[in-house]
């Protein structure tokens, strides 16, 4: 069966991830925080984590207030691979234009509007004058101790409540966001449980991103299982480099075992 019409042209980033969605079922990406690593590290383990099988990087960190920041981690990152890097914004100094799209993204269990809709009407028309491609995103917080909840203002979402979960992520494709990322928080002690994901997976047809405390393969594959679309690590690389090929390979096995799970972009239903 053909995939149905979108009735408009993905970006270039986008149109990136469909199609390895199409092909082996799933992503991986890798979270750079460039608070935690200097451009010259942040380049060495870009080139590692690309020849260990990632698909893309994302740049962001919760507490990053200087654009140069930005600046330098994604020209690092750019003068070592040619695979797409994405601004992980958390305010409006995270759009750097050396990026080639940002995650449009909402976060929203976030107690104030800014973080919800007011960032993003303030970075409008930089994103739009910088010709990065927005790719827009609902974005939900998982578990209160992490720097993205103290920061966010988010009201942690229970774990226990997986239909409240779901409801959240079903008002993110109602609402025309082509993504909804479920967020354990960098540096979490866990995943998101894969039963969760799985509720999740049944409300939504958009593509799912599960990151936060994702470690081992073990984890990884679990999470393709449950329906996980994308999956993202940022401490694993930080601390542990020699371990993301491994993990990308459990991930590249669960999605294999698994129907395809995503319906919106490749017309197959789960
Ligand atoms: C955080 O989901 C990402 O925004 C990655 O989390 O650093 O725990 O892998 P980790």
């Amino acid at each position: 069966m053909s995939p149905p019409s979108l009735g408009f042209k993905l970006g270039k980033t986008e149109a990136y991830i469909v199609d390895l969605l199409r092909e082996k079922g799933y992503v991986h990406l890798t979270l750079f925080d460039p608070e935690i690593k200097d451009p010259a590290s942040l380049a060495r383990l870009a080139k590692l984590s690309e020849e260990m099988g990632t698909d893309g990087f994302m740049v962001g960190g919760s507490t990053v207030y200087f654009r140069e920041m930005m600046d330098e981690a994604i020209k690092a990152i750019k003068s070592v691979s040619s695979l797409p890097v994405i601004i992980f914004p958390s305010n409006i100094t995270s759009v750097s234009p050396y990026a080639d799209a940002i995650f449009y993204m909402s976060l929203l269990n976030s107690l104030e509007w800014w973080f919800i809709l007011g960032a993003q009407i303030h970075a409008s028309f930089l994103v739009k004058e910088y010709g990065l491609e927005p790719i827009p995103m609902g974005y939900v917080v998982f578990k209160g101790e992490t720097s993205v909840a103290a920061v966010g203002r988010a009201f942690p979402l229970p774990e226990s409540k997986p239909a409240i979960v779901a409801s959240y992520a079903l008002a993110a494709q109602l609402l025309g966001m082509r993504l909804i990322y479920l967020e354990a928080g960098s540096g979490a002690d866990s995943p998101i449980p894969p039963q969760l994901i799985r509720i999740v997976r049944k409300a939504v047809d958009i593509p799912i991103i599960v990151g936060g405390g994702i470690r081992s393969g073990e984890d990884a594959a679990e999470i393709i299982r449950a329906g996980a679309d994308i999956i993202v690590t940022g401490t694993l690389v930080e601390q542990a480099p020699e371990r993301l090929a491994g993990l990308v390979k459990s991930a590249r096995m669960a999605a294999r075992e698994r129907p395809p799970a995503i319906t919106r972009y490749t017309g197959q239903m789960t």
